[in-house]
């Protein structure tokens, strides 16, 4: 009796996050064209808020490449919920080695749905630049970040 409600248990587990991780993200970012746009010694995480759920502090980092290095796209898989439509993306750096960005682009491979937001600045935890920027849709699927004072 005690195998079975444990084997049952495993295969709840199984049926729900297999449920639970319904969507794959994939997401791009285009570093600027720029001396020093480059990150290699701070940490950026990606949030995303959506009508359906949300999820926290993302890191964009793939452990088997130099990611974030200038004038270069990059794509980082995230592996959650379906979030529904996205309401708002918040990029943050950890760190004092300054990333410029032009934009960043959420695609929900689910839907086919891309939400691409454009910034063209810097994020940088050592200087005037805001090390967190909040990214909102304007049109449908494409929008602007900008620093929350
Ligand atoms: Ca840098
Ligand atoms: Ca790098
Ligand atoms: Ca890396």
């Amino acid at each position: 009796m005690k195998r079975i409600a444990g084997f049952l248990l495993v295969l709840s587990t199984l049926m729900v996050s297999s449920a639970a991780y319904a969507t794959t993200y994939i997401i791009e970012t285009l570093t600027c064209n720029l001396d020093d746009a480059d990150v290699d010694d701070s940490q950026v995480y990606l949030s995303l808020y959506g009508t359906a759920n949300q999820f926290s502090y993302f890191q964009l980092d793939n452990s088997d490449r130099d990611d974030l290095e200038r004038n270069a796209i990059d794509a980082f898989q995230l592996h959650t919920f379906d979030l529904g439509d996205l309401t708002s993306a918040v990029v943050e750096l950890v760190g004092d080695d300054g990333w410029c960005f032009e934009w960043i682009a959420i695609n929900d491979t689910s839907t086919g749905r891309v939400w691409t937001f454009y910034y063209g600045t810097w994020l940088d935890g050592d200087s005037r630049a805001p090390q967190l920027v909040v990214c909102t849709p304007e049109s449908e699927f494409s929008g602007f970040c900008s620093a929350v004072r």
